[in-house]
């Protein structure tokens, strides 16, 4: 508006008239042009003093730095592959296996878990970046139990069987780098390490009511040194160190691996008692998870019910109406958290105080409340360590 009136005036003829869309248009204009240069000011401000004064802005660039620094930390966390790719992207990490195992051994603040999912990939790279994060722990002189404690406080495994054996795996052949002579070969220390973890399971997991003697943990080694037994000294070290103090296990973000992996224990078909009315159903049990579910068919995709396992026992029971019958009860006598679905689909609690189920025969009674237990007790270690077991006496034979 401004404009047009002073150049009318300037040239001396008469004002204008200027069209109102026209004028806002100009002022918008004007406005803008007058931020532009504001910003514009603001910034030679800004980078004057950089211009003079070089340590200013090596100063600016490092909080530039640390800020990306702190972006690529919180990304790995959340992430670990992307968080990684960006530190790498803005110069901050280099893409080389040590750099990034000192990152993971030594940077504070990342989370556990996202370090034991890095380190457990199976990609080339992450092979040898878990091999010189390994490479970072010193071991030396230290008993097997010692040595697991610094490793497994560094990380969290993760819940993966195959990750949990690469990682082991590069433990076990660090471990005997650095005290050689200990185990006749890689095999015995992987095969003892997991051995002892499963005794820190079994010791202090309330869950877990036959504790495993010193007896029990020295037969379970048996053979397992190319074929020779371990110093009894030595295996008796090991249990006592664990029974006097558990691992401590970074996080606790509910991946217990004690509940890690699961296969299909068991299923068939049992007769089931009612919550509150007392008919028997038969029904489609599945035991996986630590779980039992039932299904009103075999092919049944969604089930009745649900009964989580944990904090429950099962014993056999005499009834009257039914033969070879077991229960699921909770010890502490509290009503069972379980859930079923209603007839129009919607889930509900569970009214059983304990679940009273009847099998065919005595037998498979009895195989149903081993695999029941077993699976309330089941750890995850068991398969990877027969594995290991076998081929270490095949190898030996
Ligand atoms: C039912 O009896 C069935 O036994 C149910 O079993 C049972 O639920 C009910 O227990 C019981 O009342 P009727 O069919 O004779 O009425 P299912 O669900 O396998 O059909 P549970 O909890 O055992 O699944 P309550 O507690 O809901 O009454």
């Amino acid at each position: 508006m401004a404009i047009c009136r002073k150049d009318s005036f300037l040239w001396g003829k008469a004002p204008k008239k200027i069209p109102l869309a026209e004028r806002r248009h100009s002022e918008a204009i004007q406005n803008g042009l007058l931020d532009g240069f504001q910003k514009l000011r603001l910034e030679i401000n800004h980078v004057m003093p950089e211009i003079h004064s070089p340590e200013l802005k090596e100063q600016n660039k490092n909080i530039l730095r640390n800020r990306q620094f702190l972006r690529g930390k919180k990304k790995f966390n959340m992430d670990p592959k992307r968080g990684i790719h960006y530190l790498v992207e803005h110069d901050l990490l280099e893409w080389q296996a040590e750099s990034v195992a000192e990152f993971l051994y030594k940077e504070e603040g990342l989370n556990k878990t996202a370090i034991g999912n890095f380190l457990g990939e199976r990609e080339e790279m992450h092979l040898k970046i878990l091999k010189a994060f390994v490479g970072l722990h010193e071991f030396s002189d230290l008993n097997l139990v010692q040595a697991l404690r610094q490793f497994l406080w560094s990380f969290r495994l993760p819940g993966e069987a195959q990750k949990i054996d690469r990682m082991m795996e590069a433990f076990a052949a660090r471990y005997c780098d650095c005290n050689p002579g200990v185990f006749q070969s890689t095999d015995t220390c992987y095969i003892l390490s997991f051995a002892i973890i499963m005794l820190n399971t079994s010791v202090h997991n309330p869950n877990v009511k036959d504790k495993p003697s010193l007896q029990r943990f020295v037969s379970m080694n048996r053979g397992i040194n190319n074929g020779e037994d371990l110093s009894i000294e030595l295996l008796t070290k090991l249990y006592a160190s664990i029974r006097s103090e558990p691992f401590k296990i970074p996080e606790d973000d509910g991946n217990d691996l004690t509940l890690t992996f699961f296969n299909p224990d068991r299923e068939g078909w049992l007769l089931k008692m009612g919550g509150r009315v007392k008919t028997w159903k038969r029904r489609w049990f599945i035991l996986t998870d630590s779980c039992l579910y039932y299904f009103e068919y075999t092919t049944d995709k969604d089930p009745i019910g649900i009964i989580p396992l944990e904090n429950l026992c099962v014993r056999k029971l005499q009834d009257t109406s039914k033969s070879y019958c077991l229960e699921l009860y909770n010890p502490k006598g509290q009503k069972i958290k379980a859930c079923k679905t209603e007839n129009k689909g919607r889930v509900v609690q569970g009214k059983h105080q304990s679940y009273k189920l009847s099998a065919a025969s005595a037998e498979e009674r009895d195989n149903w409340i081993d695999a029941i237990r077993a699976s309330v007790t089941k750890d995850p270690f068991y398969d990877l360590v027969c594995l290991r077991k076998r081929m270490l006496i095949k190898n030996s034979s």
